[in-house]
């Protein structure tokens, strides 16, 4: 079973993906005559969602009931979440047998809404590993609003960095909702994130003073950690992109380095 993490800022289009890439993969796999159909499940591991657009089929939310939580803690909602969240621990085994129960090849995990809760405390590394999966990969979405400006962009590279930090596993940016982006502002994206001299360039057009100099040093703490690979664009809405996503998560999972033991 190969599993694939959708993380990614709040509203970052990942429920979306999720539904996204499992259908656009059972469909192709049996449009296709040459390769045997794939089968492919949705795990939901948001304890706080009211709708998912999949149908899930391993769903944290039959395990834990977030109004339940907030009542018998008497938390607020954000506490609330914090709370659910790090409860998914206590049914890992349950959650794990429904996930292998389903048999399928590749599983689509849908995370939290925000990103703290599941990569910045204990529970979403934890949760990561005792779910096991043959290969794991980690999808980072990377939100068009945020990452029109170079500043906008290096801070999301951060966030990025950080959750890469977290998990360590393989892990691949990608450029969510590229429908709204037109062909100009998509290419100076990608070309960004392709090509460290391009993203100095414009922070040297459109950055002045401290922020230029912190976001130069920045970009060559990128380059030197060798974190930066290219985005992957993706659109859930137009399905534009989701073959080149389902290409890399093929060359990770078939091709590319064992980076988890298998359970
Ligand atoms: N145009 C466009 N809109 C999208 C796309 N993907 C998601 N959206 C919209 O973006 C909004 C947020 O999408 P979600 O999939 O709920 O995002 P999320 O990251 O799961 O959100 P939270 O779990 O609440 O953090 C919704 O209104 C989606 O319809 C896309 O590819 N193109
Ligand atoms: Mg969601």
């Amino acid at each position: 079973m190969y599993y694939t993490y959708f993380i990614g800022p709040a509203g970052s289009g990942k429920s979306t993906l999720t539904y996204a890439i499992a259908d656009w993969l059972k469909v192709t796999s049996m449009e296709s005559e040459i390769s045997d159909t794939v089968s492919v499940a949705c795990v939901n591991l948001d304890p706080g969602v009211r709708w998912t657009p999949y149908p899930p089929d391993v769903d944290v939310r039959d395990f834990i009931d977030y109004n339940e939580v907030m009542r018998t803690y008497q938390l607020g909602p954000n506490g609330a979440l914090v709370a659910a969240t790090d409860l998914i621990i206590t049914y890992i085994d349950e959650i794990k047998e429904e996930i292998q129960d389903t048999g399928a090849d590749y599983v689509f995990i849908d995370t939290p809404g925000q990103i703290e809760l599941f990569s910045f405390r204990v529970a979403g590394p934890k949760i990561c590993k005792e779910l096991g999966g043959k290969k794991k990969v980690v999808c980072f979405l990377f939100e068009p609003g945020l990452v029109l400006d170079p500043s906008g962009f290096i801070s999301t590279l951060l966030l990025s960095s950080a959750v890469e930090y977290r998990f360590f596993l393989p892990h691949l940016n990608l450029l969510s909702k590229s429908d709204i982006l037109d062909e100009e502002e998509m290419e100076r994206i990608i070309g960004w994130s392709e090509n460290f001299s391009s993203l100095n360039t414009a922070i040297d057009m459109q950055v002045s003073g401290m922020e230029r100099e912190k976001s130069l040093r920045m970009s060559k703490l990128f380059e030197d950690l060798g974190t930066i690979s290219s985005l992957i664009p993706v659109s859930s809405k137009s399905s534009a992109g989701l073959d080149g996503l389902y290409a890399e998560l093929q060359r990770i999972f078939a091709g590319g380095e064992d980076f988890e033991s298998e359970t």
